[in-house]
Formats: C-alpha cells, sequence, structure tokens
C-alpha cells in the first residue's frame, strides 16, 4: 500500500519535473514506472518480514555497497535487523530500490535455513558453507531473472548497458577487488544512451525545478500521510508551515522565471526541503556526507530526463572529495551558510 502512494507521487512529481521539455520520455518512463509499481505490489514476500511498531534502529546493518574512496573498507554482511522502510521515506528512493533491488532472501519451507532473513549486498547472495553457517557469494548473473524490456537495463559508469540491475552488481561483485570493479558503478536507469552535454544555462535552471520539486514532494507527502508512516512528527510539523502558507507557490507547471521570483521571495520555505532530502539519502552510513551509492537512488533516475544531473551533482561536490557534505549540498541549492543547519536533517 505504501509502494503504491510512493508511486503515484514519483508518477505525479517526476512528470512534473520534466513535463514539457520531454513528454515523449515521460511516458515511456510513466509505463516503466507504473511496471515497477506492479512488480512491488505483486512481490511484497521479497520484503520479507515486516515488524510492526518497529523500534527505531538507529544504526541500520545494511552497509554501503559502492564506496568511491580508494581503499574499499572491507566489511561483513550482517543478518538484516529489521526491514521496515524508515519513516518518511524518500518515494524516489524507495521506487528505486526496489528497482534494483538483487538482494535476495532466500524463501524456504525448513525454517533452520539459515539463509533466511540473511541478508547480503546487491550483487551477492546467501548460501551456507560445510557448517551450516550462511554466507554472502556473488551472484553468477545467469541467474538474474530476464529482464522484462528495455526499461529494465542500467547502464553504467563504463557506458555499458546491463540487462538489470541484478546483472549489473552481479558483474560489479565479480570484479570486487580489482580497480575495475571500484569504478564501475550504476550511472543511470534505462540503456546507455547519448547523453548531451549540459551548458551552464541549463545548470542553472537544474536546482530551480529541483527545490520546487522537492517542495512538493514533502507537500504531497504531509496531504497523503494518514498513517503517519511517511514522515515523522517532526518532519510533519515544518512541513505544516509550508503546507499553510498562503503564500506557497501551488504544484504546476511554472516558467523559470516565476520560480526563480518564487525562490527569492519565499526562500524560507525550499530550506528544510533541501535539508530534508540530504536526510533521505545519506543513510549508509548517516555521517553529514553523501557517497556516489547514496545519491544513487535520486540521479540514477534522473540522468536520463535531466541531462544536467550529473554535472550538477559534480560540481555540488566543491572540493572533489567524490563525497558531498552537507554543507555543499545545501550551496548547490543556493541556502545560504547562515541557514545551514544539522538539525534540520531528521
Ligand atoms: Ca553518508
Ligand atoms: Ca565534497
Amino acid at each position: 500500500m505504501r509502494m503504491g502512494i510512493g508511486m503515484s507521487n514519483v508518477l505525479f512529481l517526476l512528470f512534473r519535473l520534466t513535463h514539457k521539455r520531454l513528454s515523449l520520455k515521460m511516458r515511456v518512463w510513466i509505463i516503466f514506472l507504473l511496471c515497477l509499481a506492479g512488480k512491488a505490489l505483486t512481490a511484497p514476500t521479497e520484503e520479507g518480514p515486516i515488524i510492526d511498531e518497529d523500534p527505531i534502529v538507529e544504526e541500520d546493518p545494511i552497509v554501503e555497497e559502492e564506496s568511491i574512496v580508494d581503499e574499499e573498507p572491507i566489511v561483513e554482511e550482517e543478518p538484516i535487523v529489521e526491514e521496515e522502510m524508515e519513516v518518511g521515506a524518500n518515494p524516489v528512493q524507495v521506487e528505486t530500490g526496489e528497482f534494483d533491488e538483487a538482494i535476495e532472501v532466500i524463501e524456504d519451507v525448513v525454517t533452520e535455513n539459515p539463509c533466511l532473513n540473511y541478508h547480503c549486498k546487491k550483487g551477492k547472495v546467501c548460501e551456507v558453507d560445510e557448517g551450516n553457517t550462511p554466507m554472502c557469494v556473488c551472484q553468477d548473473p545467469t541467474t538474474c531473472p530476464p529482464a522484462n524490456g528495455e526499461f529494465e537495463h542500467v547502464c553504467g559508469t563504463n557506458n555499458k548497458t546491463y540487462d538489470s540491475s541484478c546483472h549489473f552488481f552481479a558483474t560489479k561483485c565479480a570484479l570486487e577487488g580489482t580497480k575495475k570493479g571500484h569504478k564501475l558503478h550504476l550511472d543511470y536507469i534505462g540503456p546507455c544512451k547519448f547523453i548531451s552535454p549540459c551548458v551552464d544555462h541549463e545548470l542553472s535552471e537544474f536546482p530551480l525545478r529541483m527545490r520546487d520539486w522537492l517542495k512538493n514532494v514533502l507537500v504531497t507527502l504531509y496531504e497523503r500521510d494518514e498513517d503517519h508512516n511517511l514522515l515523522s512528527e517532526k518532519q510533519k510539523l515544518r512541513v505544516k508551515k509550508i503546507f499553510e502558507n498562503e503564500k506557497r507557490l501551488q504544484a504546476g507547471e511554472h516558467s523559470l522565471d516565476l520560480l526563480a521570483h518564487d525562490f527569492e521571495k519565499n526562500y524560507n520555505m525550499y530550506i528544510f526541503p533541501v535539508h530534508w532530502q540530504f536526510g533521505q539519502l545519506d543513510q549508509h552510513p548517516i555521517d553529514g556526507f553523501l557517497s556516489h551509492t547514496e545519491l544513487s537512488p535520486l540521479r540514477a533516475p534522473l540522468i536520463p530526463m535531466e541531462h544536467c544531473t550529473t554535472r550538477f551533482f559534480e560540481e555540488c561536490d566543491a572540493d572533489k572529495d567524490k563525497y558531498i557534505a552537507l554543507e555543499e549540498w545545501a550551496d548547490c541549492f543556493g541556502i545560504k551558510e547562515q541557514d545551514i543547519d544539522k538539525d534540520l536533517v531528521i
């Protein structure tokens, strides 16, 4: 159900974001997203058991899959503690997570199966050794479900198209420990294609639409949050102020001039949405920095539609350390230094 709500948000908001410029592509995207929605709704069991009234788990046991730093830390997969989606998860993240789910929880009638509920990172599957101890091993790409169409293809940073994200991550896993594997990331969703270079004036338009989009995502979540599981109470209080502000620019198709004017006039309404999105992405680990992997749920679906995505996020990383810090993030969305507030990342 929550997936359905998230999906409609994605459809609505992604549509709004790129409607005018890319209406034909959007149609393809809507079909793609609808297919994902269907997939998500028909395969709820893959999610594993969901604990009601989940306790707040501070440290997510899922470790970061791909780090861009040179020294990739060696991490051990841990059994999953709880699979419930974090409160207020970004719908874009939710859907992408569903899409590039290469993690398999092996279902087995034998309750003793140690692989049951054993969580492996993308590209790996659980197997038991002689001692019946579960372990994660690289998935054979040929065991990935065949792609249902082009919309399941993904493009790697090596500009190679993979049948699905499962095929991509299984291939990447096999290259683990090599330079090639280290450099390889999922670039965007869809087959590799020519993406026209982003020129300066186009780059300056990108944050205008993105900020407006983030604000509308939050307002939509607020309006639909009947079950109190889309936004936390703290988040709701923040969004309530935006929602109830009479001066708020209503969701719709706006010219860039109007968006720019609104950002100037109603600047305060944009501060929280920019912080909120950062918090949604900064999860593995929660450290005030976004790695390539953490950013991926946002950028991978956007790149085929918004050709400035890559350049925008590259330039966000002002100190070029391969991570986007909160300060860098806020700055590239036009948030003034004095308004950057860690406490808003809630
Ligand atoms: Ca992080
Ligand atoms: Ca940086």
